[in-house]
């Protein structure tokens, strides 16, 4: 049956002519992006610290189908991959690469091996890699190891790399930038993210290049990326041997795309900062708690960015419309979610008992 024509396509049919990719099949999709852009001014004041003021606004990527950012980049390199004859495809990673490549390989018809770190992985990213049928294979070893070892999988067998070194996810994954500026009319004064991989950090800013130089933006934006402290190896110079952090999606020690963020930033004029994994607990409760926003510890990191900059006052957003993504949702993580909360108490089924406990 035909889609009504307003109906939203996806990112490769509604951002045809700009994601450079193979048209040789129809996308393979599940109408990813369109994601919301919500104002959050109540989430601003809380990072402001009655030191400045500054409009915010959340670009929600939960809302995607497997519930992350990577959705956008997966419908891009699996529709690559299965136009250029793979049957499999494969992939590291830290649980949303995992999941979204599990989705879009069970939307084609084809297999999807994951390997992700034993241990380190939510369990709403396995569940969700699991349930989409993909062979998920836990290393002892960090992402990291991961990536080395698809790598070396992907040249010896003839089996598609769906990481985002490939260059159709970059394609894919930079309609987000495209999106915030057909939103909002232009360009923001800043767009804050976590950084793993660079992979996001690396498209968005192409994006917004794309779009400037074609004059659909009259400025570009001054990139603010975050890394979680024990996993930060862009701001500290060096590749991070064993990364830790809550964080676990950003659990990353040498990034795939460190040059091409660092090129980024410098261009943006921006700023990488490391915050801590109580910096990021604190960003992540106060999104929930004064926005009704739930997103997982490590798209946190970006507020958590904001906050930082405001405290220690190298952050200038006075004024300024700033543009913070989440990227994965919240419930990716329920653990974590529930380790920072009170429990909840139980009470006999009756209303008496009921009264007595409402505060
Ligand atoms: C929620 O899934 O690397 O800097 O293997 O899941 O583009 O890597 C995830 C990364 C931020 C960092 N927020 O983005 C993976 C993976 C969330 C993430 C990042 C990830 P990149």
């Amino acid at each position: 049956m035909a889609q009504p024509s307003h109906a939203w396509r996806g990112v490769i049919e509604h951002y045809r002519a700009r994601v450079d990719i193979t048209r040789a099949i129809s996308p393979i999709t599940l109408l990813e992006g369109n994601t919301p852009l919500i104002p959050a001014p109540r989430l601003a004041t809380a990072l402001a610290q009655g030191k400045t003021e500054f409009e915010l606004f959340i670009k929600f990527e939960a809302g995607n189908p497997t519930g992350s950012f990577k959705d956008r980049g997966m419908t891009a390199a699996i529709t690559q991959a299965v136009a250029d004859g793979a049957q499999t495809v494969i992939c590291a990673s830290t649980g949303n690469t995992a999941a979204s490549a599990a989705a879009y390989a069970a939307r084609a018809g084809i297999k999807c091996v994951v390997l992700v770190p034993d241990g380190k992985i939510a369990a709403g990213k396995l569940a969700g890699a699991l349930a989409y049928g993909a062979q998920v294979i836990a290393i002892n070893g960090n992402f990291d190891d991961g990536l080395r070892m698809v790598k070396q999988a992907s040249e010896r067998a003839p089996i598609a790399l769906v990481n985002s070194i490939n260059p159709a996810r970059v394609q894919g994954q930079k309609t987000a930038s495209f999106e915030l500026i057909d939103t909002l009319g232009d360009a923001p004064d800043w767009l804050c993210l976590p950084v793993g991989n660079a992979g996001n950090i690396t498209s968005y800013w192409l994006g917004f290049v794309e779009y400037h130089r074609d004059g659909l933006a009259t400025k570009l934006p001054r990139l603010l990326g975050a890394q979680a402290a024990g996993s930060a190896p862009i701001v500290l110079g060096h590749i991070v041997e064993h990364p830790e952090t809550i964080a676990t999606a950003i659990r990353i020690g040498n990034p795939a795309r460190w040059r091409e963020a660092v090129q980024a930033l410098d261009d943006s004029g921006g700023h990488i900062t490391a915050v801590s994994d109580e910096e990021i607990l604190a960003c992540y409760k106060t999104v929930s708690r004064t926005e009704g926003i739930f997103c997982e510890p490590s798209s946190a990191a970006g507020l958590a960015g904001i906050a930082q900059g405001v405290r220690e006052g190298w952050a200038e957003l006075e004024g300024k419309r700033v543009v913070c993504v989440l990227t994965g949702h919240g419930l990716k993580d329920p653990d974590t979610a529930i380790k920072g909360t009170v429990p909840p108490i139980t009470i006999e089924p009756n209303i008496e008992a009921l009264l007595k406990v409402i505060d």
